[in-house]
């Protein structure tokens, strides 16, 4: 890993690759396989990837963009890490040079935001979705679980125990909080969490970590505002390189 993922907080998380499976046979759903179905053989169930992991194993062993198959075979395009800790990682937010404004309400955060070339959200759907089975992971902060419930939940976080990272456990005390924005305040503060610190998160009352919030460039003055992990480097230091991903098991 280079250092600079070293120094920024990766959530990481995983499912079992089995539970991505489509509830119906393949032969109801045949996702669209990458590259020339094999002639030979043209009758057999050839389905799409599914996540990151499933192209690294068919030997895309470059990061870039994808197009995996959630389980009702709706297709999604998403950035692989294929480097970071053996690979095969599906990036759902990245920030690294402040281009995008990450304060945004929860119609952005639903349907995603950002830019392919640079800094995105994946959209909180696509993240349900990515997740909805979750089981743990790994980087620099590891959590055995990870899991976005749907928006009839308010995206709420589910997170399994934290395994290890040398940046500690600054997620755990947003675990089992609805995600706020800043026009949606679902947080257990008598504030609004979002407007607070401006930001978009499982706002409890309110953050020990803040990673979408303001893109400060490291030393601040304000008060947990930016891309905080308190843990680490507390609430006056705004990361400069964020990335949040999930692996199968
Ligand atoms: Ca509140």
């Amino acid at each position: 890993m280079s250092l600079s993922r070293l120094q920024s907080p990766i959530l990481s998380a995983q499912k079992p690759v089995a539970l991505l499976l489509p509830a119906r046979s393949p032969s109801h759903c045949p996702c669209p396989a990458q590259g020339p179905r094999p002639a030979a053989i043209p009758w057999v169930p050839f389905p799409g990837p599914r996540t990151c992991k499933d192209l690294l194993d068919r030997g895309h062993f470059l990061s870039g963009w994808y197009t995996i198959y959630l389980t009702n075979c709706q297709p999604l395009a998403v950035l692989c890490d294929m480097d970071t800790d053996g690979g095969g990682w599906t990036v759902f937010q990245r920030r690294m040079d402040g281009s995008v404004d990450f304060y945004r309400d929860w119609a952005a955060y639903k349907q995603g935001f950002g830019s392919r070339l640079g800094e995105f959200w994946l959209g909180n759907d696509n993240i349900h979705a990515l997740t909805a089975q979750g089981r743990a992971t790994a980087g620099f902060a590891k959590y055995r679980s990870f899991k976005v419930a749907g928006e009839a939940e308010k995206y709420k976080l589910v997170l399994g125990g934290f395994v290890e990272g040398s940046a500690g456990n600054a997620l755990g005390a947003q675990n089992n909080h609805f995600f706020s924005t800043k026009d949606q305040d679902n947080d257990v503060s008598s504030s609004n969490c979002a407007v607070k610190f401006q930001g978009a998160w499982w706002y409890a009352d309110c953050h020990a970590s803040n990673l979408n919030g303001l893109y400060l460039r490291g030393p601040h003055e304000s008060y947990a505002n930016g891309i905080n992990w308190s843990t680490a480097k507390g609430y006056n230091y705004s990361y400069k390189v964020s990335e949040m991903k999930v692996r199968p098991a």
